[in-house]
């Protein structure tokens, strides 16, 4: 499956974190052991099954950005992985998605009960992880990451076929959600490096904004994607009935006709009329200003590298900027 690094696509990212990366990899592997077997078969299965692994690249070039040279990161990075699979694992759950990374999910293919409590077992590894790091402040923001994570996930199921929600309240499910570990994931790198807070909340900030300009560019890809390239199935977003920014701007922007149809499709979750309303999104423009508000995004996470010192891992961040608003996968 292409992937953000893909290497239909090399670039100076992925040739600067080869090594870095399978580090990582291997303290994934060393830490997923465990003496239950169906824990082993499910997680290898979703890890195994790749990803970008865009937050562990998080937490290795900023520790690499800001000068840092020792083993830690490594630990780090594969912690954010783990949440992020215990993360995927429940969202698929709750989503009841058959199609992640290119295959069935584990829920489609060990049931919903395995896959909550395999991710369980990978988040509460990610904290004994964590204890293990000894580090006050690594737990402190992963604490709060998690918990707001699981907050956005709230907010998301109470906007649920809710077509009258606003762009504001949809922000900040998309912060809460995805943006959170994005954030967590930089400030991670800084506080590994022993940055001063200056240098921390600039990091912190540039996940936060890459973070949401990744979200923001999901879920046009939700409705302009290909099934195939994605790894997921396109048209979830509106089965499930989530008021996401490309329908929201539709609706503003559209006839009373579009508007009631799609008014209609998030409060009945009614995936029929998808070619319909993908032509609606198309005609109004509403893939185009979602790309735009992510472009927006990812020209503050820009901006705020350059509190860093010049360095190859900046110019890697500087290049998931222009990356993730462009990306199709
Ligand atoms: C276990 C802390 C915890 C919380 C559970 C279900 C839930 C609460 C949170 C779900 C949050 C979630 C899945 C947000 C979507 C984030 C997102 C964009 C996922 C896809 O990320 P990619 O594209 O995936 O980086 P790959 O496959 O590349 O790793």
């Amino acid at each position: 499956m292409p992937t953000l690094d893909s290497p239909t696509t090399a670039s100076p990212v992925q040739e600067l974190m080869a090594d870095g990366m399978s580090r990582v990899d291997a303290v994934i592997r060393a830490r997923l052991s465990s003496e239950v077997a169906l824990i082993e078969q499910i997680s290898h299965y979703i890890i195994g099954a790749g990803g970008k692994r865009i937050r562990p690249r998080l937490v290795l070039l900023f520790a690499q950005a800001l000068g840092h040279e020792g083993p830690e990161p490594y630990e780090l990075a594969a912690i954010v992985e783990f949440i992020h699979t215990a993360t995927l694992l429940h969202d698929d759950v709750v989503d009841e998605s058959s199609l992640r990374r290119g295959r069935a999910t584990a829920n489609a293919m060990f049931g919903n009960a395995a896959s909550v409590l395999v991710g369980d077992f990978l988040y509460s590894r990610a904290f004994q992880m964590m204890v293990s790091l000894d580090r006050m402040r690594v737990l402190e923001v992963l604490a709060d990451a998690t918990n707001v994570i699981a907050e956005g996930e709230v907010l998301q199921l109470m906007n649920m076929h809710d077509p009258d929600i606003t762009v504001p309240a949809y922000l900040q499910v998309i912060r809460y959600k995805t943006a959170k570990l994005f954030e967590a994931s930089a400030r991670l790198g800084a506080v590994i490096a022993g940055a001063s807070p200056e240098i921390e909340a600039a990091c912190a900030d540039y996940g936060r904004a890459l973070g949401t300009a990744f979200q923001l560019v999901d879920d046009l890809l939700d409705y302009e994607g290909d099934t195939q390239a994605l790894g997921k199935n396109v048209g979830d977003d509106l089965r499930e009935g989530k008021p996401t920014l490309p329908l929201l701007v539709a609706m503003e922007r559209g006839t009373a006709q579009d508007r009631e149809l799609i008014r209609h499709a998030i409060e009945h979750g009614e995936v029929e009329r998808l070619p319909d309303i993908i032509a609606i999104v198309r005609r109004t423009g509403a893939l185009e200003a979602t790309r735009e508000a992510a472009r927006a995004e990812a020209n503050v996470a820009r901006e705020r590298l350059f509190a860093l010192p010049p360095s190859a891992a900046r110019e890697a961040l500087l290049e998931f900027c222009a990356r993730s608003v462009e990306r199709s996968t």
